[in-house]
């Protein structure tokens, strides 16, 4: 049985996960708790190979919907039981920037996947490992928009081959997660992302706090 917990950040692009993961992560370890960072698709070394071929390789534009379904989750099945599973042994509060969520959003809803043959694809990948709390950002199109515009321009230019879908695919991923948190409202915990950055972290504390003594007995 898990002792750990694992926690999911979910989201439309710029809704402010990476930001608020970072001051959790800092609440967390400063009451003394032991957490793992991860990030999808990513977070081993095989599956940070897979996300520079899902979104940077040269060599990706002709990608088809079901190879990007297959390969998000080839880098899932590895996080899964190369990280997720023993961190969560361990007793580790595991925390993620997105995980099958993300797949069902942008593969299933986003590129139109069959959701049936989607979810059959994440459970052959995640197994038995379920997140204990998912928490999702939700912003306007606009301010996410926004958000990126400005990120964009103090960074380089990197090419990045999902960035590149039409506006109907990124609102059919939006409706994909509002879908998602209908579905399971114990899980799936929706949060204004477009309020202050602070705003949103005592939200998320709330709910995170009362679930913290728990931790070591899930
Ligand atoms: N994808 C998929 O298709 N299927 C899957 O199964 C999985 C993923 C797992 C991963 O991209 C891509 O893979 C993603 C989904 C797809 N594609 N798209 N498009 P990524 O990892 O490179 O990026 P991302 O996950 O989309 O996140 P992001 O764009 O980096 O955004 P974020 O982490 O949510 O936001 P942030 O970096 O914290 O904030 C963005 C900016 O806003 C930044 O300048 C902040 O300083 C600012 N910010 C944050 N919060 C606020 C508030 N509250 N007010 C004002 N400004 C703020």
């Amino acid at each position: 049985m898990n002792k750990g917990c694992f926690i999911t950040f979910e989201g439309t692009e710029g809704c402010g996960k990476s930001t608020q993961i970072k001051l959790l992560d800092e609440h967390l370890r400063a009451l003394g708790h032991r957490v793992r960072l991860l990030r999808e698709p990513g977070g081993t070394l095989i599956g940070e190979e897979i996300r520079h071929t899902l979104k940077h390789s040269h060599n990706n534009a002709a990608m088809t919907a079901e190879a990007e379904l297959l390969l998000m989750n080839a880098s899932r099945a590895q996080l899964v039981r190369e990280i997720i599973r023993p961190a969560l042994a361990a007793g580790e509060i595991v925390v993620s920037d997105r995980f099958y969520d993300s797949t069902t959003a942008y593969q299933g809803f986003g590129r139109e996947l069959d959701l049936d043959q989607v979810k059959a694809v994440i459970d052959f990948a995640v197994g038995e490992v379920r997140p204990n709390l998912t928490l999702l950002l939700h912003v306007p199109a606009d301010v996410s928009a926004e958000r990126l515009r400005s990120r964009q321009s103090t960074l380089p230019f990197v090419r990045d081959r999902i960035e590149e879908a039409d506006r109907k695919f990124f609102e059919r991923v939006a409706h994909g997660f509002g879908v998602i948190a209908a579905n399971e409202p114990q899980r799936v915990k929706f949060i204004n992302g477009a309020q202050s950055m602070a705003a949103v972290c005592a939200e998320i504390w709330k709910i995170i706090q009362p679930l913290l003594p728990k931790v070591g007995r899930w």
